[in-house]
């Protein structure tokens, strides 16, 4: 009974947690680009319009071929990761020698995590993906920038996409290898931000896939690009049939440390809204492929065009064009609950920034001047939640956690 825990962001909420319960057991899908239903739960949005970007019908596992779609999108934030799934294709722009040229088309997603940031896009943000946000960003008065429903201001950035390289090989003395490519930026309300390239996925040979590519900052990516069902392409005879939108388990998967999403002070929304939407190569021109869905109706289909005259709030855009996902991490730097040990030993566990090195801290009393002292000093964050074992050996252990770099 001698462990305590604090949160760190605000000593004004403080909890004493006695260990000796089981703490949650672990739970994680498998980043593999193939829907874990029992892990994810009901889709958070599911798409109601046909595709006006080309329907794909090869049925690759990396390669779309002249065709995208978000038929429904997926998300859960667990383990300090935000998960998200989303179920569809994304044509594959191909060099000619295997598959067919393409468009390269690309996957934007928004995330609203924090208070404040941008209801519609500056024309000040960080350059990313050969100026995706200065593509979408306002321009001049009368261009004012993609703007997003009422309320939603985005504070981060992700966007994805997927061609091909030629590379020398044996017989024959060329292939053509596949790559996926994601990339973050973050968008504080003033403008500026910083950019990064989450990582560039490759697999090894241009006949065995990966299952999971681990990119820097532990973020974690699986792509199954081989879907064929879901919605229909505009034109087709089928085209107002969009009940096979739910049913599509093939897609982007990602694993998303939820520092990613986090304020400065590590602060997080209760709330992590997303919006998304499959683009043209330079993020000119949007697609009718969005999630919240579009709600277009029949003969009305069509794309949204320059991203800098869009309003998801207008009239034309009914509903949210966005999707929900509850988050149970109030911040970023609040310790989780600690699993016990042996006698007084326990497993403090924290969400961390991948790469930084962290003090566990304790003090025995939070009245009057508090006294700090290193339990654990000198662990580095090689995962979302950092894990650090102390023994107290004071009848009431209050915790916190410092970043040192
Ligand atoms: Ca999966
Ligand atoms: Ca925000
Ligand atoms: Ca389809
Ligand atoms: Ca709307």
């Amino acid at each position: 009974m001698k462990f305590g825990y604090s949160l760190t962001a605000s000593m004004i909420a403080l909890l004493v947690l006695l260990v000796g319960r089981n703490p949650a057991a672990a739970q994680s899908p498998t980043v593999d680009g193939q829907l874990d239903a029992e892990f994810y739960g009901a889709p958070l949005a599911v798409q109601d319009t046909p595709t006006a970007f080309g329907n794909a019908t090869n049925g690759h596992r990396r390669f779309a071929v002249q065709g995208s779609e978000l038929d429904a999108a997926y998300a859960r934030v667990s383990d300090g990761y935000l998960y998200l799934f989303i179920a569809g294709n994304l044509e594959t722009a191909g060099q000619g020698l295997t598959w067919s040229v393409g468009n390269l088309n690309k996957l934007d997603l928004f995330v609203d995590a924090i208070p404040g940031g941008q209801n519609s896009l500056r024309g000040d943000n960080a350059n990313v993906d050969g100026g995706a946000l200065g593509s979408m960003g306002h321009l001049d008065p009368a261009n004012d920038g993609l703007k997003f429903d009422a309320g939603f201001e985005a504070d981060f950035y992700l966007t994805f996409c997927n061609r091909t390289e030629v590379v020398p090989y044996f017989d024959p003395p060329q292939v053509e290898a596949w790559r996926g490519y994601l990339y973050y930026a973050t968008l504080p309300a003033g403008g500026g931000g910083a950019a990064r390239t989450l990582g560039i996925a490759q697999d090894p040979t241009h006949t065995g896939f990966v299952t999971t590519f681990t990119f820097t900052n532990g973020v974690r990516l699986g792509f199954d690009n081989s879907n064929v069902g879901g919605v229909w392409g505009t034109g087709d005879p089928n085209e107002t049939n969009t009940s096979l939108a739910a049913g599509v388990t093939t897609g982007l998967e990602l694993a998303l440390p939820i520092d990613l999403f986090a304020a400065a002070d590590g602060a997080l929304n209760e709330t992590i809204r997303i919006a998304a939407f499959v683009n043209d190569a330079n993020h000119r021109y949007v697609s009718n492929q969005v999630l919240g869905p579009m709600g277009q109706s029949s003969g009305g289909y069509g794309n949204l065009g320059d991203p800098r005259l869009f309003n998801f709030a207008e009239t034309y855009s009914p509903g949210d064009q966005f999707f929900a996902v509850a988050n149970p991490y109030p911040s970023a730097r609040a310790l989780l609950e600690p699993e016990a040990g042996l006698g007084d030993e326990a497993t403090f566990r924290w969400l961390g920034s991948v790469g930084h090195t962290y003090a566990l801290q304790v003090a025995t009393n939070l009245v009057g001047p508090q006294v700090w002292s290193n339990a654990v000093s000198g662990t580095l964050a090689t995962g979302p939640v950092v894990r650090a074992v102390a023994t107290n050996a004071a009848p009431v252990g209050f915790y916190r956690t410092v970043r040192l770099d």
